[in-house]
């Protein structure tokens, strides 16, 4: 079968927004809150591991300040910094400060110019997606894009399936139709649980991730044109994704 659709992650693999965005405004986020939490450089690389800005700060409270989970309005005050952490990160997007990685934006003008649907499946929250496509590429891109799957519509994050069979779903194709890009381990297994052949651009927060199974590696999406992603994705007819 031709291809027919491109599902785009956005974390690591649209740009890198991890170090540069999400742990910036996390941190500002802490400080705001009168938290004494801080993630280094480091310490975020190993918190990527857990996916979801919620499940990553519950995850840490839990090893780290196991007390603030005992506090009755813990959840409340987690939602409620989590949601600075976004208007924080939206600022941090729009002020210009996460571009884009090489040669994304050739494939999804390229994409878009030939009348391929385009889809987003991730981990993060909805209006942070918004912010990058239309801060780097223009106001008009988010609505390029057919589907956009993102945070808590679905119960389970990545490495879960559950983002990517919404996302399919939506889009009235089968997995095996359609050709992820993914920059993570749990990315890649959440597409491959999915039945989604996947090419990865590893970030550099993910070098040490485990990647078998990926369709194609490479440094970055730079000189790969829509042609190439074509080839590839008819390299996998009849081949089991999963
Ligand atoms: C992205 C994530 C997200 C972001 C933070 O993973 O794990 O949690 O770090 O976003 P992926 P929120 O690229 O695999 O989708 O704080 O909005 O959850
Ligand atoms: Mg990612």
């Amino acid at each position: 079968m031709s291809l027919r659709a491109l599902i785009f992650d956005v974390d690591g693999t649209l740009a890198d927004t991890e170090q540069a965005g999400h742990r910036v405004a996390f941190n500002d986020a802490f400080a705001e809150a009168g938290l004494p939490w801080v993630w280094d450089a480091d310490r975020y690389d190993e918190l990527l591991q857990v996916t979801g800005g919620k499940e990553r700060m519950r995850f840490y409270a839990g090893d780290f300040d196991p007390e603030f989970l005992e506090r009755e309005d813990a959840d409340a005050v987690l939602a409620g910094i989590h949601a600075a952490k976004t208007r924080r990160y939206v600022a941090l997007v729009t002020g210009g400060r996460v571009p884009l990685r090489p040669g994304v934006e050739t494939i999804i003008r390229e994409a878009h110019a030939a009348g391929l649907p385009l889809a987003i499946a991730t981990t993060t929250s909805p209006e942070n997606v918004t912010a990058l496509l239309a801060t780097t590429m223009g106001e008009e891109v988010p609505d390029w894009f057919a589907v956009i799957g993102a945070g808590d519509v679905v119960a389970e994050k990545k490495p879960a399936p559950d983002i990517y069979e919404w996302v399919i779903e939506r889009l009235g194709v089968d997995p095996g139709d359609c050709l992820a890009i993914e920059d993570s381990g749990p990315g890649l297994a959440a597409a491959r649980a999915a039945g989604v052949p996947t090419v990865v651009t590893p970030s550099a927060q993910a070098s040490d991730d485990v990647f078998s199974g990926a369709i194609a590696r490479y440094t970055d999406l730079s000189g790969l044109c829509l042609d190439d992603l074509r080839t590839l994705h008819a390299g996998t007819a009849g081949t089991d994704q999963t």
